[in-house]
C-alpha cells in the first residue's frame, strides 16, 4: 500500500489530497486528453471530476488496473543510453 501513496502523492502535483483530469494526464504520460479522460471515468467512482485517494486505493486493488501500474511502472530501457 505504501507504493500507491508515493504514486498518489507523485500524481497529485499542486498537492491538494486530490487528482484532477489533467494531473492524471501528466502522472501517465498520456498523449490525448481523450485517453486520460477514459482512464479518469473508470476510477473516479462518485463521478465528482475529482479523485480521491480512496478512489485510487480502490482502482488500483482492482485486477482491470493492471495496465494502470504498467503505465507508471519504471521503464528500465529508458536509462540506456542511445549515444554509447
Ligand atoms: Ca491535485
Ligand atoms: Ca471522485
Amino acid at each position: 500500500m505504501e507504493h500507491f501513496k508515493e504514486l498518489f502523492q507523485e500524481i497529485d502535483v499542486n498537492n491538494d489530497g486530490m487528482i484532477s483530469l489533467s494531473e492524471l494526464k501528466v502522472g501517465l504520460k498520456l498523449s490525448s486528453l481523450e485517453e486520460a479522460e477514459e482512464v479518469f471515468a473508470m476510477i473516479d467512482d462518485n463521478d465528482d471530476r475529482r479523485i480521491s485517494y480512496d478512489e485510487f486505493l480502490a482502482f488500483m486493488s482492482d485486477p482491470s488496473a493492471e495496465f494502470f501500474i504498467h503505465y507508471t511502472a519504471p521503464s528500465q530501457s529508458e536509462e540506456i543510453d542511445p549515444d554509447e
